[in-house]
C-alpha cells in the first residue's frame, strides 16, 4: 500500500528554496517508522510542507503518489498548521485513513481527538503503524491496536499502550532516502543513539512521555550498530562530513559515551576523509568530565551542546530540576575547552518564576563561562510538563497559533518577568554576554536576526534570499572584499534558535 507522511518545518526558506539546509533536520520518529513499514512492503512517499506554498508542495507529491494511508506528527507548536493541513487533505483525498502521532497527540490526546484525524498514536509508534496499515490495506475495520485511539461511529476506542520498544536494534535503520527531494546539502546528517532520558527537568516533555508506557524508558543502541549505521551512510553518501549523534543526554551514560568514542576513533582511523561529530552533553554534579571530553576529541568530535539553561542556581534548582552548581557548569565548559571542544551553551529566559535579576546572572555566568556560541530561547511551556501544569494553575493565558514564533516570542505575560522585557533581553543577549569578545559586526548581526525571527514570515524570505538570491552574491563578494569568513543565512538563524 502506499503510504505518505506529512512533515511540517516552521522556519525553512521560502520556495523555491529546499525547506531542510541539511539532514540533520530531518525527524527521525517518522523515518523509523517509514522503514519498518518498507520492510513489511509498503511504498513510502514524504512531503515537508512550510507555511508558504505548501499546497503546491503536496500537489506535486499527489500528482503521482495515491496514497491509501496519510501519517502525520506533530510537536505542539506545529499541531495548529498539521490540522489545517490534514483538513485540505480531508477535502481532496476523502476516504484515506488519516493517523497523527509524535510528542503532541502522546501529551495532548483530547485536544488532537477534536482535528479531522481517524486515529491518534500514544508513544511509540512502530507496532501500531505496522497494525493499522495491515487493516486498511486489507479493508478491515482498524480495532484493538494496542496504542492507537480511534474513532468510530461518533465515539472513539481508547486502546492501552504497549510495553515500550526494548531492542531498538532490531529496527531498520531511518528512512533517509524519503527526506531527498526536500534537503539541499548532504554534508550534514543526523543519527539517534538512543531513546530516552533518565532526567526529570520540569519545562522538557521526556517525564510526561516517560509516563506513556512500562517498560525501560532509557535505551542505548550497542556502539556497534552505531557504527554500522554510519559506514553505511558513509557509502550511501559520499560528501557527507559531519554527524550529529542524536541523545537527549551522553553523558548520562559516561562508560558508554567512552566506549563509543573509542569505536568512532578506530572508524575515523581507517577513514581517508574522517568525519566530524557534535552531541548532546547534560553538566554532571561534582564529575570531571575531562577524560570523556579527550576521548571525543580523538574520536573526531568538533563541537558539544551544552544545556546551560540559567546561570542562577536557584532558578536551576527550584524551578527547572536541574541540580549542578556553577562550579560543576565552569569546570565542565574549561574542561571541554581544554579538550579542543567548541561549546554550545543552551540557555532559557522567562520561566514562571524567574525575575530579571536572576536572569543577569545567566548573562554573567555565559560571560564568565565564554561558550562559543551561547543561544538563547523564550521559554515555551510544552503540554504534559511539570512547568506547563504551573502555568495552568496560575491562569496563563499560553499563545498556540499557526505562526507562533515559538522561543523567539514571550507567550507567557508573567508579572514577573513582562514580555517586553524578556524580549528586550533576547534580542540583547549576544551583546551582553560577547561584548568585546566578539566583533560588533556579529553581535549587531544577532540582534537584527532575533528581530527579524519574531516575525517567522520575514525570517523565512531572509532566508532564502541570503541562500539563493543575490544576496548570497553580495554576501561572497563582501566575503571576498574583507578577507574573512562570512556566515550563511542558515549559521545566522542557528546563532538564533
Ligand atoms: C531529535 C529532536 C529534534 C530534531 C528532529 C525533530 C523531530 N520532529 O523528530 C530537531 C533538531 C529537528 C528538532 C526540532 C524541534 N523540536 Co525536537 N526533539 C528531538 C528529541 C530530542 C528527540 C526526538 C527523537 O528523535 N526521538 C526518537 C524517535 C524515535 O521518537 P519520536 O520522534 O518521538 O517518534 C516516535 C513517536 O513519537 C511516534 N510518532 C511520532 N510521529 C508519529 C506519527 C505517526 C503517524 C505515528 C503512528 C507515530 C508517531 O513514533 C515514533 C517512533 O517510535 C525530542 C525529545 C524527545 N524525548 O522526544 C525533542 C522534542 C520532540 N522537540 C521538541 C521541540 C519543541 C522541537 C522544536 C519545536 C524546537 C524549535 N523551536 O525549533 C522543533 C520542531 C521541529 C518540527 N518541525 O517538528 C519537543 C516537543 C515538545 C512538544 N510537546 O511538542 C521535544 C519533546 C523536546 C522537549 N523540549 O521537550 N527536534
Ligand atoms: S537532561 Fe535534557 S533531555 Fe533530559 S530531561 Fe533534562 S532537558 Fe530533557
Amino acid at each position: 500500500m502506499n503510504v505518505l507522511f506529512v512533515y511540517t518545518v516552521p522556519y525553512a526558506p521560502s520556495p523555491p528554496a529546499k525547506p531542510l539546509p541539511d539532514w540533520t533536520e530531518m525527524s527521525l520518529g517518522i523515518s523509523y517508522l517509514a522503514s519498518v513499514l518498507e520492510r513489511a512492503g509498503h511504498t513510502i512517499r514524504l512531503a515537508v510542507l512550510r507555511r508558504e506554498g505548501w499546497t503546491d508542495d503536496l500537489d506535486r507529491v499527489l500528482r503521482d503518489f495515491a496514497p491509501g494511508l496519510l501519517c502525520f506528527t506533530a510537536v505542539t507548536t506545529e499541531y495548529p498548521f498539521v490540522e489545517k493541513v490534514a483538513r485540505h487533505l480531508r477535502r481532496e483525498l476523502p476516504g484515506v485513513h488519516q493517523i497523527i502521532g509524535g510528542p503532541h497527540a502522546s501529551v495532548q490526546p483530547a485536544h488532537v481527538l477534536q482535528g479531522p484525524f481517524d486515529s491518534l498514536c500514544i508513544g511509540e509508534g512502530e507496532g501500531a503503524l505496522l497494525e493499522l496499515a495491515e487493516a486498511v490495506e486489507n479493508g478491515t475495520e482498524p480495532a484493538g491496536i494496542a496504542n492507537l485511539f480511534i474513532k468510530r461511529d461518533g465515539s472513539v476506542e481508547r486502546n492501552p499502550t504497549r510495553p515500550l520498544c526494548e531492542d531498538i536494534e532490531n529496527l531498520p535503520y531511518p528512512h533517509r532516502e524519503m527526506w531527498r527531494p526536500w534537503v539541499d546539502s548532504d554534508a550534514r546528517h543526523t543519527l539517534l543513539l538512543g531513546r530516552g532520558c533518565p532526567y526529570d527537568c520540569t519545562y522538557c516533555s521526556n517525564h510526561a512521555l516517560r509516563k506513556l508506557a512500562e517498560g525501560k524508558y532509557v535505551r542505548m543502541r550497542a556502539t556497534a550498530d552505531v557504527v554500522e549505521e554510519i559506514r553505511s551512510l558513509g557509502s550511501d553518501y559520499p560528501a557527507l562530513a559531519e554527524i550529529y549523534l542524536e541523545v537527549e543526554s551522553i553523558t548520562a551514560n559516561p562508560k558508554y559515551a567512552l566506549e563509543l568514542a573509542q569505536c568512532l576513533e578506530e572508524l575515523n582511523a581507517s577513514r581517508a576523509k574522517p568525519l566530524s561529530f557534535g552531541t548532546n552533553v547534560r553538566i554532571l554534579r561534582k564529575k570531571r568530565l575531562l577524560p570523556l571530553f579527550e576521548a571525543f576529541a580523538r574520536a573526531g568530535f568538533s563541537h558539544i551542546n551544552v544545556g546551560l539553561e540559567s546561570g542562577s542556581e536557584r532558578v536551576r534548582r527550584e524551578i527547572l530540576r536541574r541540580h549542578y552548581s556553577n562550579e560543576d557548569l565552569f569546570r565542565t565548559f574549561d574542561d571541554a575547552r581544554s579538550a579542543g571542544l567548541r561549546i554550545n551553551a543552551y540557555n532559557l529566559i522567562g520561566v514562571p518564576g524567574e525575575t530579571p535579576e536572576e536572569f543577569r546572572q545567566t548573562i554573567a555566568v555565559n560571560r564568565k563561562a565564554a561558550p562559543d556560541e551561547s543561544r538563547l530561547s523564550i521559554f515555551y511551556p510544552y503540554p504534559g510538563t511539570d512547568l506547563y501544569t504551573v502555568c495552568v494553575e496560575r491562569g496563563l493565558r499560553i499563545r498556540l497559533d499557526e505562526e507562533n514564533a515559538e522561543r523567539y516570542r514571550a507567550p507567557l505575560g508573567l508579572p514577573e518577568f513582562p514580555n517586553r522585557k524578556v524580549e528586550r533581553y533576547f534580542r540583547w543577549f549576544d551583546f551582553m554576554v560577547y561584548r568585546g569578545k566578539k566583533p560588533l559586526s556579529t553581535l549587531v548581526r544577532s540582534y537584527f536576526g532575533k528581530r527579524l525571527a519574531a516575525h517567522p514570515r520575514l525570517l523565512r524570505r531572509y532566508r532564502y534570499h541570503t541562500n539563493h538570491g543575490p544576496l548570497l552574491l553580495a554576501k561572497r563578494l563582501l566575503k571576498r572584499a574583507l578577507g574573512r569568513p562570512s556566515r550563511s543565512g542558515a549559521d545566522l538563524d542557528a546563532g538564533c534558535a
